[in-house]
């Protein structure tokens, strides 16, 4: 690294310093915290994305400021590779260091040290094109001048371009990184283009194409998602869509409304009540990476809703894709005449009642540690894996293989045979459905189109299996880094002994299941129960918290 790059390292490192006693860690989805407190870290996740595109030879690298599903007034920052999927696992030790770095010039020498060992080239030795970062972020009032944070950072790596790319969701951002790195069309219309495209496809494809359409209410958790949404109904022709809490009403994003208040409350979002009885209805979360369903059963269910969480959204998807796949034929429905992979990923989160439909359905199921990154990339060992956290957050990903495999099927089929039919419904999910990161827009039309081609009600969609009583619980200890759990995160190695205590409370329980976790996005360990009635449920994940505030409080 030579002299004007350290120099411009520490002029601009200068102009926003740490904040006393601030520490961070990448966690399960990025950097998060108080947006008051997060210019310096979002500013040197701003050279480390610079740093990410020089190494991937000047690969373009997306950065997202959002802090999803929580309250308003916190933000984040996390990155996306060149693939859409998210930042390496190898370089968050080096984000966290850097985001730590508690002076100018421990930042420039961690940098320096990292950049030799990576054989980064930078500064003058970089003699062609140097580094680009597309940066997001979502509704967030913070998020202006984080994102000016964030282009000081790029922008001090020398011959380096930040470009912002404006609101967006954060999947929307992550899609078009993909694109971008594909030589593909990656502005934001090419990816409404790409979704009606494909939707109308699907739609096309319908068996006997006499559905009725019934409305559609979305929550928009006052983010983001609902105002794009909004923007693409125009070549929606199949929905009969209303969208609330768009942010415009008045209310506060995430507060009391979204899929995260959805899925853990299990009532209705602010906006909706009992004139909706009946009606189906979808929630966004704040940067619309997470998708859940519900309705309002009868008038007397009070503000209580059925929950049509991520698990069922999986079991749909695994349903419609297996039908596809056993039109074209058990031998035949994989490519070199092998069967197709088709499987599913879930966390320690699942609903147990859901693992045993999926696995009842014949479908291979794997568990991966809670946040994206590990699912998606146990997902990728499929030819179709398709996976999903409860709280909405999932995709469908199809191996690029098994796209040239269903592409040259598609050419070599009659047209119109019911095989075609099934294959051309494959193409089309593999370019509806985003490839890169949970994305709510994609995955609520990929849902919608579903239930049409199965001529299936909410109700009758939520009958697929009854979901076991379950309850979460967060508490607050002073140090959640005490809980340290196995690699499936369903058994607690430490505090030593706190696991035999939590073992002796399931076994008070016909179907007792219960595991506790530091969350990597909160400052809080959760505990999640379930049971086969709501109040052993209730009562089993309430001795768990008690256990953990006696072993950590
Ligand atoms: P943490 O805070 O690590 O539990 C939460 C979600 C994850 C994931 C991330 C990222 C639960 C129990 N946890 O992580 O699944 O979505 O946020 O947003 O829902
Ligand atoms: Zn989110």
């Amino acid at each position: 690294m030579d002299q004007s790059q350290i120099a411009s390292l520490l002029n601009s490192s200068e102009l926003i310093p740490i904040p006393e006693g601030l520490k961070l860690s990448y966690g399960t989805a990025g950097f998060r915290g108080d947006a008051k407190l997060l210019e310096s870290t979002v500013y040197r996740v701003g050279i480390l994305s610079a740093l990410r595109s020089l190494k991937l030879g000047s690969a373009t690298i997306g950065l997202m400021i959002t802090a999803s599903h929580n309250q308003v007034s916190d933000n984040g920052i996390k990155v996306s590779d060149p693939s859409g999927g998210m930042l390496s696992q190898e370089w968050e030790p080096f984000a966290d260091q850097i985001a730590n770095a508690s002076s100018p010039g421990e930042l420039v020498s961690l940098i320096r040290e990292f950049v030799e060992k990576e054989e980064i080239a930078i500064g003058e030795e970089k003699k062609k094109k140097g580094a680009e970062v597309w940066l997001g972020r979502d509704t967030r009032p913070s998020g202006e001048s984080l994102l000016r944070a964030a282009e000081i950072g790029v922008s001090s790596v020398l011959g380096s371009v930040a470009i912002d790319m404006g609101i967006l969701t954060t999947p929307q951002l992550h899609w078009m990184v993909r694109a971008k790195n594909k030589g593909l069309g990656a502005t934001e219309n090419d990816y409404f283009e790409n979704l009606s495209t494909s939707f109308k496809c699907l739609i096309d494809l319908i068996p006997n194409n006499k559905v009725e359409i019934s409305k559609l209410l979305v929550d928009g958790a006052n983010g983001v998602g609902g105002q794009k949404i909004e923007e693409m109904r125009g070549s929606l022709s199949n929905l009969d869509l209303e969208i609330r809490n768009t942010g415009r009403e008045g209310g506060v994003l995430n507060e009391g409304v979204g899929a995260d208040f959805v899925q853990k409350e299990k009532v209705v979002p602010l906006g909706f009540g009992l004139s909706d009885v009946g009606v189906r209805c979808a929630s966004f979360d704040g940067d619309a990476d997470r998708l859940v369903y519900f309705y309002i059963p009868s008038v007397s269910s009070g503000n209580k809703v059925e929950l049509l969480d991520g698990d069922k959204i999986l079991s749909l998807f695994a349903l419609f894709i297996k039908e596809q796949l056993n039109t074209l034929g058990d031998g035949d429905g994989g490519k070199e005449g092998k069967k197709s992979r088709l499987g599913v990923v879930q966390t320690a989160y699942a609903n147990g009642a859901s693992t045993d439909y999926l696995k009842q359905l014949g479908l291979d199921v794997a568990f991966a540690k809670t946040g994206v990154k590990h699912l998606h990339e146990k997902a990728a060992e499929f030819d179709i894996g398709i996976y999903f956290e409860a709280n909405g957050h999932g995709t469908v990903l199809f191996s690029e293989s098994y796209i040239t495999w269903l592409v040259a099927k598609q050419k070599e089929l009659t047209q119109g045979s019911e095989e075609h039919k099934a294959v051309s419904r494959l193409v089309a999910v593999s370019n509806l459905i985003n490839q890169a990161v949970g994305d709510a827009l994609s995955g609520l039309l990929l849902v919608e189109v579903i239930l049409q081609h199965m001529g299936w009600s909410v109700e009758k969609w939520n009958e697929l299996y009854e979901d076991l009583p379950s309850r979460q619980i967060k508490v607050e200890v002073p140090d959640r880094t005490a809980v340290v759990t196995t690699s499936e995160e369903t058994e607690a190695l430490k505090p030593l002994g706190i696991q035999d205590g939590i073992n002796a409370e399931i076994e008070k329980y016909t179907r007792g299941r219960a595991f506790i976790r530091p969350s990597g996005t909160e400052d809080v360990v959760r505990v999640y129960a379930e049971a086969s009635t709501q109040e052993d449920a209730d009562s089993l994940a309430n001795s768990v918290a008690q256990l953990v505030k006696s072993f950590l409080g």
